[in-house]
């Protein structure tokens, strides 16, 4: 596999000149300061590859090339975000960048609770608390129809959650569910959120998955004139949120849209990170189902936690090889897709991977980073995955 590295572009308070101590050798970026619906000039885009290459390295994978939700909801400039969508990836191609990740989870990216829970090794890391989450959505957000998405016992833990957050608590949960983490919006209000919410009424899940498909039928066909892969990565968590539907959350997810729209361009991340948190997620079961398709993988770890609702686990990121999915057997089965794709003769038979997040470590707690993405913890995590890499090319079992 590739072993690459996020990097959120000159603003990253980790360098590109660092990532040679680091070990990896390709490395995961986007135009940030583009908005969703705009297209990427080719200028900046061979301006960004340029200073990658110059510092020895290779632009593996656009993550992300955001879908705006325009196309999410087929609002009515749904037509023309599609056109800027494809021309940002002739653009893309041109500059030969052909693998290009995405989601589709409506208004919210990733969501957490708490970004820097104590650790009893010193360290700290992200965690979601549902019982925190419906505290938010019940009490801070007031969404109306929030009771109607939470039982008594999800209610009455959320009433403890509430009560046991003073006013800077509250602010700082705020923070950290709508605008905390990389590729959510800084500055939204509670208002805007709730203004956004209500551009998802009467869009229910299949609605939801039928205008993925759609942009899909679309986009698709074009990454694959392009010799392009886009790879969705899957909701996180794997599981509705705000009353929003979420439609890549399972392996039977992502066949059902794979299948719809079937060219390899149309293609998955495999975030163990985020399918992981559910107790069913097989990830062995979705390489041998899904690998021909699987163009990029997000190799995190989490472990679940106790719950008032069972279908919606909390989850704690633990450190790479520590938590509920087994490394071992998911890089194995990843490794055993490469050789699959060689024997084939296909020149994407490297699968780039990233350590995604990392626990935040020893000196991280003084460094400035993104929430998920200290300098220490994700190198740790990518070290020990490595450690794995390397032992099953060894033919270790
Ligand atoms: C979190 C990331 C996500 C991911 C996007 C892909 O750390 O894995 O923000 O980049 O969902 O579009």
């Amino acid at each position: 596999m590739m072993e690459c590295w996020r990097w959120f572009g000159p603003q990253d308070p980790i360098h590109l000149s660092d990532l040679p101590q680091i070990g990896a050798t390709g490395v995961v970026t986007a135009l940030h300061q583009f908005a969703p619906g705009i297209v990427w000039p080719e200028a900046e885009i061979a301006e960004r590859k340029a200073m990658i290459e110059a510092a020895g390295l290779t632009w593996a994978v656009v993550e992300s090339l955001p879908v705006s939700e325009e196309i999410k909801t087929q609002g009515p400039d749904f037509k023309s975000h599609v056109t800027a969508y494809k021309e940002s990836l002739t653009a893309l191609a041109a500059q030969d960048i052909r693998t290009v990740c995405y989601n589709f989870m409506p208004i919210l990216d990733w969501t957490r609770t708490q970004t820097q829970a104590p650790q009893d090794h010193g360290g700290t890391a992200m965690l979601f608390d549902l019982a925190v989450f419906a505290a938010f959505d019940l009490h801070i957000l007031r969404r109306m129809d929030a009771p109607q998405d939470y039982s008594d016992a999800v209610q009455e833990a959320a009433a403890r959650a509430i009560a046991a957050l003073d006013d800077s608590a509250k602010v700082a949960l705020t923070r950290t569910v709508i605008a905390g983490l990389p590729g959510a919006n800084d500055g939204w209000t509670l208002e805007d959120v709730r203004a956004r919410l209500a551009t998802y009424d009467g869009i229910s899940a299949t609605r939801l998955r039928q205008n993925l498909i759609d942009f899909l039928a679309e986009v698709a066909p074009h990454a694959e004139s392009l010799g392009m892969r886009l790879c969705c990565h899957p909701d996180d968590p794997p599981f509705p949120l705000l009353g929003l539907p979420r439609v890549m959350s399972s392996t039977d997810d992502y066949a059902q849209v794979l299948t719809a729209v079937d060219t390899p361009a149309n293609g998955a991340t495999l975030c163990t990170g985020s399918l992981g948190v559910a107790a069913d997620f097989d990830p062995v079961d979705f390489v041998t189902r899904l690998g021909p398709r699987i163009h990029f993988a997000h190799l995190r770890n989490t472990v679940r936690l106790p719950s008032p609702d069972p279908m919606r686990p909390g989850f704690l990121e633990a450190p790479h090889l520590m938590g509920d999915t087994d490394m071992v057997v998911t890089i194995r089965a990843l490794m055993g897709e490469e050789s699959r794709r060689r024997a084939e003769g296909r020149d994407d038979h490297i699968i780039p991977m990233r350590p995604d997040h990392g626990q935040a470590l020893l000196m991280d707690k003084e460094r400035e980073s993104l929430p998920g993405y200290p300098l220490i913890g994700r190198m740790r995590g990518l070290a020990e995955l490595r450690g794995i890499m390397a032992a099953v090319q060894a033919g270790g079992t």
